[in-house]
């Protein structure tokens, strides 16, 4: 007989789970019981910073109020019909978005990979149907140390070993080019291009920031040779970088948007592709879908997120935090630090090898009371909720310093 859940102890948890749930992570050492803003609680009642927000899923805080009161409000009424039936949340919910990031179309979808998968199936029917690419030949070219999710096709274009061994055959049409290179670029993209899909800024690379033109030369390349600009903003956008969306940060409104992650609060899977009219508009009834995309309980937190976005208070508070982050990674620079990136809330912070790996800095952040995740190598990232305060932000710094110098 095993105790009830709630009285195990941290080992025991996790020994628990050891032989009856696939292993395909190495979660740190905690177990996570509750949370609030941006502090979460292990079983034991050890109370961490969270300085990983869900990869970015947590960008308005664990169980921010607004968000949670949509969320009962709608769970007291309707959470599910299906597409076969309309539902009062939908309308409300695609309409905003569309109206918070300058484009017309809406398709709700539930994770990042099913909006990244559904932009590679529209972007080529759109290349077949409006741009006259022989059937089956349209190619999209996408960057090296791309990270846009882990369906079959996706990994397909992955140039991340480990997220493609052992998943073959690959599906064809995709051309990788090296990140933040327009030439490469250009000579990749010929009359078989859909789409150029890029991420604005490089996540699981490590927050990889392309130099300044880059983003405005995809938009101007990606025109002139008459495919789709594709941005993945799943983890970049909605705030993250001091903006709505990253590709604000060069004036760059691309053909579809991909969102997802905080676009559900941190509570349900909301994704979306948000396109052009010429782009979205060429699909029928019945050509795609899912059980849950749309659904009026991811639409009805989707849109008091959309609300919370309208604001720009968050924006402003990644913006203004952003400067502390930077100028305090900046002086750790030399002490452990061999090198960052950063963009509002946002840092990959590259620790110096003979200090630790990723993973070891992240174990003795967490003996501080930090969460951090590490990416590759000795490069941990840096996404608190951007309800973060100042003082929370620094001590988070300063535990940083501490175990750099350790
Ligand atoms: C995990 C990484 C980050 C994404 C971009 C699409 C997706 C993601 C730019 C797919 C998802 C998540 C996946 C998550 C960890 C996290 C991650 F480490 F895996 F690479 F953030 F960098 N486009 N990123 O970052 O969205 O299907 O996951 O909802 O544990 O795999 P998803």
């Amino acid at each position: 007989m095993t105790a009830p859940a709630r009285t195990r102890s941290t080992a025991e948890l996790i020994r628990a789970e050891e032989p009856v749930l696939a292993h395909n992570y190495h979660p740190l050492p905690v177990v996570v019981a509750r949370a609030e803003g941006t502090w979460v609680e292990d079983v034991e009642g050890r109370r961490y910073l969270d300085m990983l927000a869900g990869y970015s899923a947590l960008n308005f805080g664990h169980r921010n109020p607004v968000l949670i009161e949509a969320a009962h409000r709608q769970l007291d009424r309707l959470t599910l019909t299906s597409r076969a039936f309309h539902n009062d949340q939908l309308a409300e919910f695609a309409q905003s978005l569309a109206e918070l990031t300058g484009l017309d179309m809406v398709l709700p979808m539930n994770t990042g990979a099913e909006a990244v998968e559904s932009a590679v199936k529209v972007a080529r029917k759109w290349a077949y149907e409006v741009k006259g690419v022989p059937a089956d030949r349209a190619t999209i070219v996408v960057a090296a140390g791309n990270f846009h999710g882990r369906t079959t096709t996706i990994v397909s274009f992955s140039t991340d070993e480990t997220a493609r061994a052992g998943f073959g055959p690959f599906t064809p049409g995709f051309r990788i080019v090296p990140y933040n290179d327009l030439a490469a670029l250009e000579a990749a993209v010929d009359e078989t291009t859909a789409a150029v899909l890029i991420e604005p800024i490089q996540g699981e690379a490590g927050v990889v920031i392309p130099d300044e033109g880059y983003l405005t030369g995809v938009r101007e390349l990606t025109r002139r040779a008459g495919c789709l600009f594709v941005a993945d903003e799943i983890q970049s956008g909605l705030g993250r970088t001091g903006r709505t969306l990253a590709v604000e940060h060069e004036g760059v409104l691309p053909d579809a948007l991909l969102l997802g992650k905080a676009l559900g609060g941190g509570i349900v899977p909301v994704s979306a592709v948000v396109a052009r009219r010429e782009v979205l508009g060429v699909l029928r009834p019945g050509e795609h879908g899912s059980t849950f995309g749309g659904n009026p309980l991811a639409a009805a937190v989707g849109s008091a997120v959309v609300g919370l976005l309208k604001t720009g208070h968050f924006q402003l508070r990644a913006a203004e935090l952003g400067v502390v982050l930077r100028d305090g990674l900046t002086s750790l620079v030399g002490k452990g630090v061999v090198g960052f990136r950063s963009r509002g809330l946002w840092a990959g912070v590259d620790v110096d090898p003979a200090i630790g790996t990723g993973r070891e800095i992240s174990e003795r952040l967490m003996a501080e009371g930090i969460l951090v995740k590490d990416t590759h190598g000795s490069t941990i990232r840096l996404a608190p909720p951007l309800t973060i305060t100042e003082e929370e932000l620094r001590s988070a710094l300063g535990a940083l310093e501490k175990v750099l110098a350790a």
